[in-house]
């Protein structure tokens, strides 16, 4: 009886274990079709909200970190679990967030369902330390986010920090006379809240951080890269699930590593790159919101690194830090607007293309492509004389050359390898403009 139990046990397991598929080893036909939305919607919308909102950067009237106060001002665990009765967010609206992005002309959002912090944004079954539990709003902030993105028509995605303040189990400062017991943490904590996530919000993407802390590894973040994909086989997961990044840089530093795409943070590729990546940024100093942080970049600036990031092949995930009352900040909102009004002129030079070899002309001009690679956007933010001079990247001989916003074709001529084009007299949008031509067959 006892063998036979121990047999079919035995079987049971190995079923199970059989029906494990082992998506490390997809094939790259398979992951471009699984990441082609992605590397098409090129624009997203990360938000960085939670407790920290409430402190807003300023904690026993010292200014100073955001969504790293905690540990900015060493908040020990039960002070800082205070802000969680004070975190009552009236102001918040999911479709007014939504219709935000939507504007802007993000096509995805990045939400923290817990960063560092610990605290989880929905309504968690393994812990009181959440939305539900700890704070008077009780709204589940998850949920209804990812139904307003469902309406709008904008992906939804989840960052989820490995490192965790609040657990003992993860966290060695967390109670110094429990032994922390990681393992558990992961086992019993960390993936079911993933798996909880997937069920309940059906998330595009996960995006890990905090990976550098010495209990994890490369080997667990295959381990939970193959986990999150068997029960989501078209997810898409940063490369921090695992321990690949080479800094804030954020590209891979070895081969096989987990996870679908680099994580540059604050920065942007100094080139064109072939592999799939995501620049993530700020608007101001900070992701998390902070009140003294009034160092806003220029609606010119997030442009023209819109451009340069999209003509090196890379996505653009733009950050903003909601308030404790449930408010995007009217500086973010002002800029993610005008951003939204140049890419109605200009989107099809940003959507759905790749980036060149030969990205860029100088300063002031890059160049993209369409996917079928017909089509070659030149994009400039500074032309002298009313005229555009392209050596770098050339019209195809006869090919008709646009300015987009602009019904009539441009007079174009060329003499001595270079490309003159008249530029119209009045242009259809600020801070940047395209033409569209015809693909020359040395466009690579
Ligand atoms: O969520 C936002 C920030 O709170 C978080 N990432 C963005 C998306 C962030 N956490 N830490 N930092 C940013 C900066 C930390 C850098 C360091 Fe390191 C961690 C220095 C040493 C450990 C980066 C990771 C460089 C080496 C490992």
């Amino acid at each position: 009886m006892k063998k036979l139990s121990l047999l079919i046990a035995g079987l049971v397991m190995s079923v199970s274990v059989f029906a494990q598929k082992n998506y490390l080893k997809e094939p790259a036909a398979a992951k471009n079709k699984r990441m082609q939305w992605w590397t098409d919607d090129t624009f997203g919308m990360f938000i960085h909200w939670g407790l920290y909102a409430v402190p807003a950067g300023e904690y026993n009237g010292k200014s100073g970190g955001a969504e790293w106060i905690m540990e900015t001002h060493n908040i020990p665990t039960a002070e800082y679990e205070k802000y969680a009765a004070q975190f009552d967010p009236e102001k918040f609206d999911a479709k007014k967030w939504v219709a935000i992005a939507k504007s802007a002309g993000a096509k995805y959002i990045v939400i923290t369902s817990k960063h560092h912090d610990g605290f989880s944004l929905w309504d968690s079954k393994v812990t009181k330390y959440d939305i539900m539990d700890a704070t008077p709003f009780k709204r589940d902030i998850l949920k209804e986010l990812s139904e307003a993105c469902k309406a709008a028509g904008i992906k939804f995605g989840l960052y989820h920090s490995i490192m965790d303040w609040h657990q003992p189990n993860a966290n060695p400062k967390q109670k110094p006379d429990v032994k922390p017991d990681f393992n558990k943490y992961r086992d019993e904590y960390l993936k079911p809240q993933l798996a909880e996530l997937i069920k309940k919000y059906d998330p595009t993407i996960l995006w890990f951080d905090g990976e550098w802390i010495g209990e994890w590894t490369e080997e667990q973040g295959k381990d939970l890269y193959n986990y999150l994909r068997n029960l989501k086989p078209s997810l898409i997961i940063n490369n921090r699930i695992g321990k690949a990044r080479g800094g804030m840089e954020g590209m891979n530093k070895y081969q096989d590593a987990a996870g679908d795409f680099g994580t540059p943070e604050q920065e942007i590729l100094k080139t064109n790159s072939q592999d799939y990546w995501e620049s993530c940024m700020t608007i101001n100093n900070n992701w998390g919101f902070a009140k003294y942080d009034h160092n806003w970049k220029s609606a010119q600036v997030l442009i023209d690194n819109l451009v340069d990031v999209a003509a090196k092949g890379g996505n653009y995930l733009l950050n903003v830090g909601p308030t404790a009352e449930g408010e995007i900040p009217a500086p973010s909102v002002e800029r993610l607007g005008e951003m939204g009004k140049w890419l109605d002129v200009n989107k099809q030079a940003i959507y759905a293309t790749k980036g060149l070899e030969t990205y860029k002309q100088g300063d002031n001009i890059r160049f993209t492509k369409s996917n079928d690679g017909k089509t070659t956007y030149a994009i400039f933010n500074k032309a002298d004389n009313n005229e555009l001079v392209l050596t770098a990247v050339q019209p195809k001989d006869g090919s008709k050359v646009y300015m987009l916003g602009v019904n009539k074709p441009l007079e174009w001529t060329k003499s001595n390898g270079s490309v003159v084009v008249k530029l119209p007299a009045e242009l259809p949008c600020k801070y940047a403009w395209t033409l569209k031509m015809q693909s020359s067959s040395d466009a690579k």
